[in-house]
């Protein structure tokens, strides 16, 4: 256990002195904590519905109880203030109570997502060093617990396994718990300072084995304070998780920490399809809710299809995570009834919004502007040298909730921050001249064509245009003469109609297009793989070429 007064965690990097000084003056660090916020929504409206699911409904004085009465259980057990504890939750209302049972007994979640497997949950374990993890029992048809003992068995750390479980009769062998057996009578919990650190969050990085990203009770909730106000959350608010929540996007962007912080309900969906979220976006009068592009697109069909339950009380819909081309930008307000959001974030900090009130053509054209005006914004050439204003180039960023250095990391801290604490977002991005950002993809997503460097989201904008083509993915594919050639990865909008490499060159060429940047082959695939959150994975359909899985 560490002591609760000292907020240093060890392989935390903390904000400079001054300049945690400075976000204090500022008012964005304002000393709260999680449970405070919880505690003080419960004593102003106990009787307020907090969270929702299709199973539960819980008022704040509920779940204000519920988390105190785990927390003191979980203490029980010999967890304490600093212990990690990797929690892989499903979208289901425990979800929040556990979290917040760890908050206020100090204890860190590492917010794993539930398509994490062995692969990745072994070495954010031992990373993190975590002595206990959180799970359910069978989820989708896929064993969680199971894949936990797994886990456990290859992770020396990990004492304590606890389940979240609705399957009444399942066996648990003896050092296998049931989190139904913790909830105590609610004891004293000291809990911890508001400088110290809530929770470790996995990088969403393309690569590898996600990075820890420890942040503090400070930084976040400023980050989350700023965006409820931006998302002009309040008392009425209804937020509908549809993405895994464990997600910084609808963990915080507002997401349901923002609806709990502005008093309003939080609404969980196991699913995130328009069968499953649909009616309970009208059973529970969801007001808003954050989407993933590919998300977005299917909810968009669907509505554009018609015949949908009443989706009449969702009044905003967000898109972030990956780059929401323009064209379907444009239809997801007309179809879903909607305000459009755009959302640019990253679980390592800033967030850009597009606001409320902007004219269409920022709505739909771009990722937004930061969310805090002390949020510092650079865009770097590869030197690190500014690039004139308007010009694309590489986005660094520092502020008062983005980290200084990732978890115990120096390897990665060497490459992702600058010598001055900027962090390397590795998005090229342009700013325009009313500050609104356009990301142009990712520093990798360029395909590098015997030297011509042809932008993937460019050119997969032109192919959306394609009327038998519902979505692309533009990829690099090795060539031993030209270093990469350009394969198009096409999404056919009828499966049986399916657009051939000469159909789609000379539309892209029709559409006055450079003859370098024509796709040298086009791949047909009925579904693109996914990443944990739902994004279109652009690393897998790299592996699929190189694996010759795709017969190329
Ligand atoms: C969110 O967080 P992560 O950590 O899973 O991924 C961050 C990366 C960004 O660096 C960027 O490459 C990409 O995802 N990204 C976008 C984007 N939003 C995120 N690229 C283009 N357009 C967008 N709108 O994905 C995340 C965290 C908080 C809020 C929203 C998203």
């Amino acid at each position: 256990m560490l002591d609760l007064t000292d907020p240093v965690l060890p392989g935390f990097t903390p904000w400079p002195t001054e300049l945690a000084q400075r976000y204090r003056e500022q008012n964005c660090w304002t000393g709260e904590t999680f449970a405070d916020v919880l505690a003080a929504r419960a004593a102003a409206a106990p009787d307020r519905i907090a969270v929702l699911d299709p199973a539960n409904s819980w008022t704040y004085a509920e779940l204000d109880h519920r988390s105190s009465a785990l927390a003191t259980g979980l203490a029980r057990l010999g967890l304490g203030a600093g212990d990690r504890v990797l929690v892989q939750l499903p979208n289901r209302a425990e979800f929040v109570e556990v979290i917040f049972a760890l908050f206020k007994l100090g204890a860190l979640p590492v917010f794993c997502l539930p398509a994490h497997r062995g692969a990745e949950l072994v070495p954010i374990a031992t990373a993190a060093a975590a002595t206990a993890m959180i799970t359910c029992g069978t989820h989708q048809r896929f064993d969680y617990a199971a894949l936990a003992e797994s886990v456990r068995a290859e992770v020396p750390s990990l004492r304590h396994l606890l389940l979240v479980l609705d399957e009444p009769g399942r066996e648990l062998s003896d050092d296998v718990h049931d989190i139904a057996e913790f909830r105590d009578t609610p004891g004293e919990l000291a809990g911890p300072s508001a400088s110290a650190v809530a929770f470790l969050q996995l990088s969403g990085g393309s690569t590898g084995i996600p990075k820890l990203i420890a942040r503090t009770h400070d930084d976040y909730l400023y980050s989350v304070r700023r965006s409820a106000e931006i998302c002009e959350l309040d008392s009425d608010t209804v937020y509908l998780a549809t993405l895994p929540v464990a997600h910084n996007f609808p963990m915080s962007s507002p997401g349901i920490l923002g609806a709990l912080w502005a008093g309003g309900t939080v609404a969980l969906t196991p699913d995130p399809t328009p069968a499953t979220a649909f009616p309970l976006i009208e059973r529970f009068g969801v007001t808003i809710t954050g989407l993933v592009p590919p998300l977005a697109r299917l909810w968009t069909e669907r509505a554009e299809a018609g015949d949908t339950p009443d989706l009449s009380s969702l009044r905003v819909v967000q898109v972030g995570g990956a780059r929401c081309q323009e064209e379907l930008a444009r239809r997801v307000g007309p179809a879903l009834g909607v305000t459009l959001q755009q959302v640019f974030g990253m679980a390592e900090g800033l967030v850009c919004y597009t606001r409320l009130d902007d004219p269409i053509d920022v709505v739909v054209g771009t990722q937004g502007r930061p969310m805090s005006e002390h949020d510092r914004i650079a865009v770097v050439d590869d030197h690190g040298a500014e690039v004139a204003p308007g010009a694309t180039g590489n986005l660094i960023t520092q502020g008062p909730y983005t980290i200084r250095g990732y978890y115990d990391n120096p390897e990665a801290d060497a490459r992702s921050f600058t010598a001055e604490g900027w962090y390397r977002t590795g998005d090229i991005v342009s700013v325009r001249p009313d500050g609104n950002l356009v990301v142009a993809g990712r520093a990798g997503d360029w395909v590098n064509r015997g030297g011509e460097k042809v932008s993937a989201e460019e050119l997969e904008a032109h192919l959306l245009e394609h009327p038998d083509v519902r979505d692309a993915v533009i990829v690099g594919t090795p060539d031993p003469v030209l270093g990469q050639r350009i394969c198009a990865f096409v999404q056919p909008a009828d499966p049986a109609v399916r657009p051939s490499l000469i159909t789609v060159r000379s539309f892209v060429r029709a559409r006055g297009v450079a003859a370098w940047k024509m796709p040298d082959t086009v791949v047909v695939v009925d579904e693109f793989p996914a990443t944990g959150v739902g994004k279109t994975s652009r690393k897998e359909l790299r592996q699929l070429l190189a694996d010759g899985a795709l017969g190329q």
